[in-house]
């Protein structure tokens, strides 16, 4: 865990459109005050030295909150669920196994679902634009296996726990818009793609929308804004 250099409040360094997104929707589902800083990827800020002593890994988020600074959006989400319970970022944890399951669902988001994400989004960064194609249909083929399973899951309530809203709703709204926007199929997976939309008629969700959308102006204006080529 590495030190801000503020001290107080809470900080999301962040890039707009990315998993920085599910940090930012559970920020403000909790109803936590808190500032955004911008890091460019196209100035490679991410990878510098500085950004490094926030996240060594040189990947947005980092959360600097009250002092330290935390990485890794499963862990940020459950440090936010366990620091803040009176959000319910999460169901309560009846237990050590029901915790455990809680973990295994977010890891889902961030082990299983993520990279097949940066297949999709990004395959010319994965594998060199020569094999972009192949590996982004490689990984739309993976993606429809796990949606799927999302798919089933829905059939039991809106939400990822049923009637309870929890972040994990947040990790899912992310990938499925990902995905959704980098030209993948999502109609054959109707209560995810409802869940997506009904995501975006809450006010939180809106609020953290809203600040990607005035940071991606502001990067725009400044000519340093990440607009990857479509592939497919
Ligand atoms: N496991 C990390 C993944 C973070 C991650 O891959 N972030 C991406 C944006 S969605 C990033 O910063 N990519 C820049 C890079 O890897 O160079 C998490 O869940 O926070």
């Amino acid at each position: 865990m590495g030190r801000s250099e503020s001290g107080a409040g809470i900080v999301l360094h962040m890039a707009p459109f990315t998993c920085a997104r599910v940090t930012a929707i559970a920020l403000e589902e909790a109803g936590l005050t808190f500032d955004t800083r911008p890091v460019r990827f196209v100035r490679g800020e991410h990878k510098s030295p500085e950004y490094r002593r926030l996240n060594p890994l040189g990947k947005v988020p980092a959360l600097a909150i009250d002092g330290v600074v935390l990485t890794e959006t499963v862990a940020i989400l459950t440090y936010l669920n366990d620091r803040f319970p009176e959000a319910h970022l999460l169901p309560e944890a009846l237990g050590l196994s029901d915790r455990a399951r809680h973990l295994a669902d977010l890891c889902f988001c961030s082990a299983t679902l993520h990279p097949i994400v940066t297949r999709i989004r990004l395959p010319a960064f994965v594998a060199g634009v020569e094999n972009a194609l192949i590996v982004k249909q490689a990984a739309e083929r993976s993606m429809d296996e796990y949606f799927q399973v999302v798919e089933d899951r829905l059939a039991a309530g809106s939400w990822w726990y049923g009637t309870q809203w929890s972040a994990m709703d947040g990790y899912l709204y992310w990938v499925f818009w990902r995905v959704e926007g980098a030209g993948y199929d999502v109609t054959r997976f109707p209560r995810l793609l409802a869940h997506a939309r009904a995501m975006e008629t809450r006010p939180a969700v809106q609020r953290a929308l809203a600040r990607e959308d005035a940071m991606q102006a502001a990067l725009e204006a400044e000519g340093s804004a990440f607009t990857p080529a479509r592939i497919g």
